[in-house]
């Protein structure tokens, strides 16, 4: 069967930054779909028309392919099923246009969305008559058996695991019974059928800290145990942790310097050093073989996950910079309120080590989440600056569908569909409490950020002005923004809050 697989254009609001990466899980479908004899494209808008930009009525920004170039695409390869990858629900706007665009070009084409988004909330996503199937988590197996039964004139699978679809007036949601037992199982992401030469070309890779290009992304693990009150992914890969072996690694890393000349590699793995065993396997086999590779972990990796001496070998494999996930710097609201397993006295260790060998380090923090109080959050802020690390986030508690933050505004009566997914980001708070409103908390954290960078410019004058000089270059608009956000004055808002915001009671704990 011919599929399309497309990766829509992203809206970005003002103050967002721009980022081509191949999309890795559209290249893991497309290659279990070439292996079993399918004809397969992908389309990435974002990287096929970078530079376009076009004005939404929402007040975003849409960077991407335009919409009758897509159609001519569509309509040049004549595909059965169309499949739209949908991470973010922030882009679920832009996913569901491609895919109603898709219908117009030709009635005949299926459509499946698949993605966090439609792994969270399918019977929404269905709402839209433009898409036929929602892919609810690891898509592989999913999309094969989607694929192989359209094939035989049939509407659906015989085995429907992991689709949710319209039924009976009603939608039925198939969650994925079992998932890939071996990862080692799956082919190479299909990364010929992307335009790598054009991710290299415009160098817009993951965050601040890229030394050396070509550089491009991998994933070389699914799942997590843990539960974090903010986190979505489990909705994706479930809650157990799988890996590629060490030899599948280093293959796919060959694979990358012989076929595209890559010399620098972004781990986006949610815990790439979770199993201690095969992370030392794989750093001593980067040493062994000599592999000419520099890379970094911008997708943050877990402190319990960490100890000094895979840190060493970390080093002598390439690594030089990590993010680490600390999210708090209360323990008590670690533990009682965001739910993660990290003991916050193991961090200066750790980051101590890093420095010693050199390491560069980012931090991530989220603070806002119902519950916490200003004395709370205040604590985060005084914990990130004393750290010495190069680079704190702070981001503030958003409620992604599926996640138990989610829950709790939808459980409070405060978020009810139909949710604007457009407000949902990281950087633009939507939360109140009795402790503080969404616009204090800006506030409070565009000041924190603030006094991170001047502290940070004070203490590495060179190191800070060439990295803003890179991101200059690189996001005029978004990095003068910033510096402008540097030198406000406390207790003046950095950009108009949001309209809608969400009024939780504060949660006993
Ligand atoms: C790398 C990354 C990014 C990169 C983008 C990478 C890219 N172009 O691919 C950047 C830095 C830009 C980014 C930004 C953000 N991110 Co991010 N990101 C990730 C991360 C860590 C890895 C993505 C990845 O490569 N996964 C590996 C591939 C193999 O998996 P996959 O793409 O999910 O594909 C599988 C399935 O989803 C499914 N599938 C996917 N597409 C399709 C399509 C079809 C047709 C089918 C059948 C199946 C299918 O099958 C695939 C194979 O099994 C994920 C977490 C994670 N571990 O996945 C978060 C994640 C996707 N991000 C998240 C978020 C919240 C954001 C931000 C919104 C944060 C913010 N700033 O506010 C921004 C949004 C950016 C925007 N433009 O709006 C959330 C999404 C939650 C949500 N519902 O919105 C995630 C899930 C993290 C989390 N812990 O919750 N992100
Ligand atoms: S935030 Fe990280 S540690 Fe927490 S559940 Fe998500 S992937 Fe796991």
């Amino acid at each position: 069967m011919r599929v399309l697989l497309i990766q829509p254009p992203y809206d970005l609001h003002a103050d967002d930054e721009r980022q081509a990466m191949p999309p890795l899980g559209l290249g893991y479908i497309a290659a279990v779909l070439e292996r079993a004899g399918h004809e397969v494209r992908i389309i990435d808008c974002v990287v096929e028309d970078f530079r376009r930009v076009v004005p939404r009525p929402d007040g975003r920004r849409r960077h991407g392919l335009d919409g009758n170039d897509l159609a001519r695409r569509i309509d040049d390869f004549r595909p059965s099923l169309v499949g739209v990858s949908c991470l973010f629900s922030a882009q679920s706007v832009a996913a569901h246009d491609v895919c109603r665009l898709a219908k117009e070009t030709n009635p005949g084409i299926r459509t499946v969305m698949g993605g966090a988004h439609p792994s969270a909330v399918p019977e929404e996503v269905l709402a839209d008559p433009a898409v036929d199937f929602a892919a609810v988590g690891e898509g592989e197996l999913t999309i094969l058996r989607l694929v192989e039964a359209l094939e035989r004139g049939q509407d659906r699978p015989t085995d429907p695991a992991g689709l949710a679809f319209r039924a009976d007036g009603g939608v039925e949601v198939h969650r994925v019974s079992e998932y890939l037992a071996d990862l080692d199982a799956l082919p190479l992401p299909a990364r010929h059928l992307l335009p790598m030469d054009r991710y290299f070309r415009y160098r817009s890779p993951h965050g601040a800290y890229v030394k050396r290009h070509p550089c491009t992304n991998m994933i070389t693990s699914r799942g997590c145990p843990a539960r974090c009150s903010f986190c979505s992914i489990h909705t994706v890969w479930g809650r157990k942790f799988r890996w590629h072996s060490t030899g599948r690694v280093i293959e796919e890393i060959e694979h990358l310097i012989d076929n595209y000349g890559v010399r620098e590699i972004q781990f986006e793995d949610d815990n790439l050093t979770m199993h201690k065993p095969r992370m030392t396997e794989i750093c001593q086999t980067i040493i062994d073989r000599r592999l000419e590779l520099t890379w970094t972990t911008p997708n943050g990796v877990a402190i319990w996950a960490l100890n000094e001496h895979l840190i060493e070998l970390m080093r002598r494999a390439g690594c030089y910079h990590i993010t680490i996930a600390v999210e708090s710097g209360s323990q008590e609201v670690l533990k009682k309120i965001i739910n993660k397993p990290l003991d916050l006295q193991r961090v200066p260790p750790i980051v101590n080590a890093c420095r010693k060998l050199g390491m560069g380090v980012s931090a991530f923090f989220v603070v806002g989440f119902p519950g916490e109080t200003k004395a709370d959050i205040e604590r985060t802020f005084e914990f990130a600056m004393n750290m010495g690390v190069d680079q704190a986030c702070f981001f503030t508690a958003t409620p992604y569908p599926g996640t138990a933050l989610f829950q709790q505004c939808v459980d409070a009566g405060m978020l009810s569909a139909p949710v604007d997914y457009t407000q949902l980001r990281v950087g633009r708070p939507i939360i109140s409490t009795p402790d503080w409103t969404a616009e204090e908390l800006g506030e409070m954290t565009r000041a924190a950020q603030a006094r991170f960078y001047r502290q940070t410019a004070m203490r590495r004058p060179v190191r800070f002005l060439a990295a803003g000089l890179k991101k200059l270059l690189r996001e005029p608009a978004v990095t003068s923004r910033k510096v402008r956000d540097m030198f406000l004055p406390v207790g003046r808002p950095a950009a108009a809050p949001p309209k809608r915001t969400i009024a939780l009671p504060v949660v006993q704990s």
